[in-house]
């Protein structure tokens, strides 16, 4: 079998890669571990910036994310007995995120696929890279797929990444003293908007996917487990760290996900070795609180597609080696913001009320200054893509 290129995982960035690419005349072939009822359920992110939304607008699949996505103007931050707004429609105008499930883009895009006659191949638990510098090919199941290209499209603990020799790549790592405990519950948000929520116990985000499910996240040790948290601890933890303002009452209903998210900033540089270009989380992670993965992700195969487009048409391959310096400059700004919003809303060690005054004195600051709201804010909605 022969593609001009190979793709390793169907996650966002792989299915969205190969969408792209389809739309430019490319051949490609996707690889995915899971089953596809697995990929289509896995819930995670669901902030999309303005540039994802519109890249998957211009992309003829965005009908969907259009009729049932939540276009948000701003997002409201919680502390000190108070709630803040920081109103993107004032700060960034015409700028805003729409609040649509990742597993929704994930179905969107491999509908769009199949429909097109794309090809991916799910349950393929066995794929190795080879010959990166040459003749690239892969082989899964006892069949080899050659390549003029391969995309690392396979997540933090896929294989692309692994599979590139030892001394070639930079890592930069941060890890935090806590993770997420997140659940999806079949209730009406109890906010119009999102809530980052500052409290001594922990933070809180209450997030939503429609006008009846809410999702929320709770700040828990890093060892935490699921069985230690009930549903009935869940809510008032919830209602602890949330309903710290007059008049604001947390609703509550049936709990139909929940997981634990480990906290962790990584970033592997260059994204490329050879024939091997990593997008999205096979190179790169941040903490959800600056809500950046997916959207790091549609940044990344944005610019591989415009590079592969040119190495395709005509054989040159600046753009190609310029991918990731291209990339890194955006990773980069949202690793910054990730780690700066994290930092600003976490309990980190309650004794350290010299760290607890600082977040108290940025909190004021970003809610007082425009100019520090419009950092969050055009931060927060993405930085728009260059030319
Ligand atoms: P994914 O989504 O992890 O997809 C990788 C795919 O590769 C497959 N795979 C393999 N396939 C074949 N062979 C192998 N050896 C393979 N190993 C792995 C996997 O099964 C999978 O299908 O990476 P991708 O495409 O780079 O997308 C990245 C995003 O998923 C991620 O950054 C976001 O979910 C992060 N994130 C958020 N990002 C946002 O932009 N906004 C948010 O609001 C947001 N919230 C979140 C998040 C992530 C979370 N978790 C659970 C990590 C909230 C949470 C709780
Ligand atoms: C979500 O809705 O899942 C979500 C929202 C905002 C974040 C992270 C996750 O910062």
């Amino acid at each position: 079998m022969r593609t001009q290129v190979g793709i390793i995982g169907a996650g966002p960035a792989g299915l969205l890669l190969s969408h792209l690419l389809h739309l430019r005349g490319i051949s490609s072939v996707v690889l995915e571990r899971r089953s596809r009822a697995y990929v289509e359920q896995r819930v995670r992110a669901g902030v999309l910036e303005q540039g994802t939304v519109d890249t998957l607008i211009a992309s003829g699949v965005g009908d969907r994310l259009q009729r049932e996505g939540l276009l948000h103007h701003g997002i409201e931050l919680r502390y000190g007995g108070a709630g803040h707004r920081i109103a993107f429609e004032k700060l960034v105008p015409g700028r805003a995120i729409t609040v649509y499930g990742q597993q929704e883009v994930v179905k969107d895009l491999i509908a769009a696929r199949l429909a097109a006659g794309g090809d991916i191949r799910f349950e393929i638990d066995d794929v190795a890279v080879h010959s990166l510098e040459n003749d690239p090919y892969l082989t899964f199941g006892g069949e080899r797929l050659d390549c003029d290209v391969i995309a690392g499209c396979d997540g933090f603990h896929g294989i692309s990444r692994p599979t590139i020799p030892d001394g070639v790549l930079t890592t930069y790592e941060r890890d935090y003293p806590f993770a997420w405990l997140g659940i999806l519950a079949r209730v009406a948000p109890s906010s119009e908007e999102l809530i980052y929520a500052r409290n001594e116990r922990g933070f809180a985000l209450h997030s939503m996917r429609s006008p009846v499910i809410s999702r929320f996240y709770l700040q828990v040790p890093p060892d935490a487990e699921l069985g230690d948290w009930p549903d009935e601890r869940i809510w008032a933890e919830l209602a602890a760290r949330l309903e710290t303002v007059p008049g604001f009452t947390l609703s509550t209903g049936e709990i139909i996900e929940r997981g634990v998210t480990p906290m962790r900033s990584f970033v592997a540089e260059p994204m490329q070795y050879g024939r091997l270009y990593l997008a999205g989380d096979a190179a790169h992670i941040v903490p959800p609180t600056g809500a950046k993965g997916l959207n790091l992700a549609v940044a990344d195969v944005r610019v591989l597609t415009e590079a592969l487009a040119a190495y395709f048409a005509d054989g040159s391959a600046a753009a190609l080696d310029a991918y990731s310096e291209t990339c890194l400059t955006r990773v980069w700004r949202a690793q910054h913001f990730s780690w700066w919003m994290t930092t600003l809303l976490h309990t980190f060690d309650s004794d350290d009320a010299y760290g607890r005054k600082l977040q108290t004195s940025y909190l004021d600051y970003v809610t007082t200054s425009e100019a520090a709201a419009t950092t969050l804010a055009e931060n927060y909605v993405g930085l728009p893509f260059s030319a």
